[in-house]
């Protein structure tokens, strides 16, 4: 049994030797301390070796096992050592090589001008709103005074869902419902995608974005709507900025204007940007149909306000003098990262 317990440990230590790494190592343990180990067998076999020399034994069997638990340890730590040598020879860092570029995105033109007249407004005091894309015909032309036999409400203009259901035209019915609401005074800004069925263009799409407006207060006047508007065009073109009304007709606002701004290219005098003019027209604006007012549950006789509406993507292709609107959804990077 002496010899055959010395021979184990002579293999245990051999084995430990050749061990080239950890994972070896940790198989030459389990075949010999493991719970089925041959040490650990040796043990078993206690029985074999006669009662008196069993203490003696014993001890021999706890020694050998000390010596290969030892060396064991010994060598587990040379192999750690090795191991983290080579990984740091290996894992060597190369600080001269270029970096990795991170193309960080940013904001679409379109998203850059709605901002940009977001916070003029909210500098205003006015509220930002939303409301569904998807909307009744209800909301989006009964309430805003356009009747059924209106052009606007005809199949080659609006995309229709259902009979009573549309894409929405116009961001108006997001007021109305804010009207209907009955929380007074009133004074929000509502942007959103519309849809109307054009062919697309340099100028037209089937969907755009509109950004409205819509204050309702007592004694609110022309001249209210004539000075937010002005400040909105100065904030949004620049301090020398000069405004023009011109009367025009919309079915939701009584008396209607479009509102021009002098050329931020030119200053008014007559160039190709602003096509000889000197005016860019900009928006469309009012005061708010006293029609409209009673269809949302407002007393026009307490009540009055005006209303306002300009296409984004227009505000976009000026601001940022590109001639083509299709560029704005075509989402090819190389146009895109110039803003
Ligand atoms: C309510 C009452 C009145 C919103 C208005 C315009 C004038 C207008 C156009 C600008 C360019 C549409 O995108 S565009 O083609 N809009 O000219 N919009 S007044 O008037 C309202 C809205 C809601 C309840």
């Amino acid at each position: 049994m002496k010899d055959k317990l010395q021979a184990i440990k002579d293999e245990a230590l051999a084995q430990i030797e050749k061990a080239v790494d950890l994972d070896r190592l940790n198989d030459v343990r389990v075949s010999f301390l493991g719970k089925k180990g041959q040490l650990t067998s040796v043990l078993k076999s206690m029985k074999e070796v006669a009662p008196e020399d069993r203490p003696a034994f014993g001890q021999l069997v706890n020694e050998a096992r000390a010596q290969i638990e030892r060396v064991l340890e010994e060598t587990k730590e040379k192999l750690e050592q090795q191991a983290m040598e080579h990984r740091l020879k290996e894992e060597v860092i190369d600080v001269t090589l270029p970096a990795k570029k991170n193309n960080v995105g940013h904001r679409h033109p379109n998203t850059i001008a709605r901002e940009e007249v977001e916070r003029i407004f909210i500098g205003m005091g006015y509220e930002v709103v939303e409301g569904p894309e998807v909307e009744y015909d209800l909301y989006n032309f009964e309430k805003l005074n356009i009747p059924a036999n209106h052009p606007a409400k005809d199949e080659q203009d609006t995309f229709y869902v259902t009979k009573d259901i549309v894409l929405r035209t116009q961001t108006s019915p997001v007021q109305a419902r804010i009207m209907e609401k009955g929380e007074l005074p009133i004074r929000v800004i509502a942007p959103g995608r519309v849809f109307r069925s054009d062919e697309v263009d340099a100028t037209h799409s089937p969907s755009f974005h509109q950004i409205e407006g819509l204050v309702v207060d007592k004694n609110i006047t022309f001249a209210d709507l004539k000075g937010t508007l002005e400040q909105f065009a100065k904030e949004l073109f620049g301090e020398n900025t000069k405004t023009k009304f011109r009367p025009h007709h919309f079915p939701f606002t009584e008396p209607s204007a479009e509102m021009d701004v002098s050329c931020f290219k030119c200053g008014g005098k007559g160039c190709r940007f602003c096509k000889g003019e000197g005016w860019i027209e900009i928006l469309g604006c009012g005061m708010v149909h006293p029609h409209v007012f009673e269809m949302c549950g407002i007393d026009p006789e307490v009540y009055t306000g005006f209303a306002f509406g300009v296409g984004l993507e227009r505000i976009a292709l000026l601001k940022y003098e590109i001639d083509d609107m299709r560029l704005l959804y075509e989402n090819d990077a190389r146009f895109l990262k110039q803003f």
